[in-house]
């Protein structure tokens, strides 16, 4: 197994300086940084097996082939999926969910069905519901969060009324942080005949996730905020939804049988999967799950929450300090979002930047929840493996800094 505390050195980036100062990256939660072994697949796969999959009977089609489909076995394994038809790659969780949302709700639903969501989703899953629900007259419905972000499952119980048809929530907010209770929720959805989508793009990779043990119907997520490549991510469907969920799109690598009246579609995930896919992507995303494997699940979550417990102690002590979402690390992602009274986010931003801080400010794709929240924007240093409690001293270090420049004092 690889330790945890020296993985910093796999990632060539950290080689970095910036004006003058070493790169302090805190914006995992945007898209994570790569190590080498993923860096490299990319050029090993152009170098030496370039080829279009599923087509050629000549040797180098058959090896992207099969990089192609032992990535795909390496995410089933990852999600302990039943089955590598159930994997399905996209370019992203913002595509898997946009395919969930039209897809299923297309087939499944009618005038006047409901959808579950959170007001804190991210637009991701968020928009592409807004949109099928005004071209079908769907209703959206909004769970209540607690003052944390939290879900209180008593309270939820009552929503899930026969109307509603799926519920589709993050599995890890992006903002608050919160880790949602998906096994509970799912158990509820199916009780009561509904569906459970969840977005996986702040957890596959930071906390373990077992699809079955989850009881989820649709999980999507991104290889980029998993230390993977980016435009590659993976949707899963569960087997017996197959039959129901049509192909997204038409053309070739997805049918069985094409005439000039009609065709047929391959069975899944070729049906779900037309024209050439991102081979690369998909072989350097099983590199990341190897990757992610090498250091093991339970030293990934006891380090997130160790990094997020000290960054929510430090940030809490400095004054005028705002820190949104739950205050127990062991309930949250490896992300904390915090705003300082008086002081724009975008401003502090800069001011850390220039210390070689890299966060992210603004409203993180999620406009309902700062309005919510009644403020205009946030500052969110979100953490990986490779972040260190020395980082979070230099983000606090250069936060007292920035209080001091722009406040004057
Ligand atoms: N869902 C959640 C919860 C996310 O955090 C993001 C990206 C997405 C979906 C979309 O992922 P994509 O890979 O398809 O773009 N979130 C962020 C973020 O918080 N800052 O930059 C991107």
């Amino acid at each position: 197994m690889k330790d945890i505390n020296t993985v910093k050195n796999d990632f060539p980036i950290f080689k970095r300086i910036y004006n003058g100062k070493p790169l302090v990256y805190l914006d995992t939660a945007a898209t994570s940084q790569k190590p080498y072994s993923v860096i490299d697949s990319q050029t090993e796969y152009y170098s030496l097996h370039n080829a279009n999959v599923h087509r050629g009977v000549h040797f180098l089609s058959d090896e992207s082939t099969d990089l192609y489909e032992q990535a795909r076995i390496k995410v089933q394994k990852f999600l302990n999926a039943e089955s590598s038809t159930e994997v399905i790659f996209t370019k992203g969780a913002t595509e898997g969910l946009n395919r969930v949302a039209m897809s299923y709700a297309v087939s499944a639903l009618k005038e006047g069905d409901s959808i579950l969501l959170l007001d804190s989703e991210h637009h991701s899953n968020f928009v592409p519901w807004q949109e099928i629900a005004n071209i079908l007259k769907l209703k959206l419905i909004f769970l209540p969060l607690e003052l944390d972000g939290s879900l209180d499952l008593k309270k939820v119980e009552k929503y899930f009324t026969p109307g509603v048809k799926i519920i589709s929530l993050a599995h890890v907010s992006n903002v608050l942080g919160n880790i949602y209770p998906i096994k509970q929720l799912a158990k509820l959805a199916h009780s009561r005949g509904a569906v459970i989508s969840v977005d996986g793009a702040q957890a596959v990779g930071h906390i373990p996730v077992d699809v079955v043990s989850l009881g989820c119907d649709f999980y999507s997520f991104s290889a980029h905020k998993m230390y993977g490549p980016m435009g590659v991510g993976a949707l899963y469907i569960k087997k017996s939804l197959h039959d129901l969920i049509p192909p997204f799109e038409f053309g070739g690598g997805m049918i069985r049988t094409v005439s000039l009246n009609s065709s047929t579609w391959a069975p899944s995930p070729e049906k779900y999967e037309a024209g050439t896919p991102n081979v690369a992507g998909a072989y350097g995303l099983g590199i990341a799950v190897d990757f992610i494997n090498s250091i093991g699940m339970d030293s990934i979550v006891s380090h997130g929450e160790e990094i997020t417990g000290y960054a929510i102690d430090r940030l809490s002590s400095i004054d005028g300090m705002f820190i949104y979402g739950p205050k127990v690390a062991a309930e949250r992602g490896a992300l904390v979002s915090f705003s300082l009274e008086g002081l724009h986010s975008h401003d502090v931003a800069a001011v850390l930047n220039a210390e070689g801080i890299a966060v992210r400010s603004g409203q993180h794709c999620t406009m309902p929840l700062h309005d919510k929240l009644q403020v205009n924007s946030t500052i969110r240093a979100s953490f990986g493996i490779y972040t260190t409690k020395e980082d979070i001293d230099a983000l606090c270090d250069a936060i007292l800094k920035a209080i001091k420049l722009l406040r004057g004092a």
